[in-house]
């Protein structure tokens, strides 16, 4: 079904990273798959025009540390959008929804309190297998996480704009 509405304004961000500043906070507990998210991310950064001299990683132990590290990047002005990547696995912990629920809200809150686009870029699977389904390189969650950052700086500047 078509319709002949034409909204007035439609904005759709461009994934054009030239000049921007990105941080990617990484946690190391199941660094075999978070250094599998970086690959993807890394892989991204260079498509999108980022500079490796824009680029700061920053490593904390798990995925429960990252949003203080995303809001001490924003905070201190080291970085226009923040990259989490960390993989919480279900089979391997009974704390599970704590530490995966914890990450997750506190990205949210860090990126709404900052109005600085904080990406969840953080697995949280069942089981090894799915983690490792969604960190390859077909499938990569670190490469997606990084065209989302990209087009949500250019969205916030184009909307502070009009
Ligand atoms: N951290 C993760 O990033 N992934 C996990 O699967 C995980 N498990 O299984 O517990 C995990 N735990 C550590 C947590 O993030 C904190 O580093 C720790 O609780 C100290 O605050």
């Amino acid at each position: 079904m078509s319709s002949n509405f034409r909204a007035a304004n439609s904005i759709d961000a461009d994934v054009d990273g030239s000049g921007m500043r990105i941080a990617l906070v990484c946690g190391r507990f199941n660094d075999h798959i978070t250094n599998r998210l970086l690959e993807g991310a890394e892989n991204a950064l260079a498509v999108h025009g980022v500079s490796e001299s824009d680029v700061t990683i920053v490593w904390v132990p798990g995925a429960y540390e990252v949003p203080m590290a995303a809001k001490a990047l924003i905070v201190n002005g080291h970085a226009d959008a923040v990259v989490c990547l960390g993989a919480v696995i279900r089979g391997e912990t009974s704390h599970y929804d704590f530490v995966a629920g914890e990450c997750a809200r506190g990205i949210q809150d860090v990126q709404l309190e900052t109005g600085t686009p904080v990406i969840f870029g953080v697995l949280t699977t069942e089981n090894l297998e799915q983690a490792l389904a969604r960190s390859c390189d077909d499938d990569n969650k670190g490469e997606e996480s990084v065209r989302t950052a990209i087009e949500m700086v250019n969205l916030v500047r184009t909307l502070s704009r009009s």
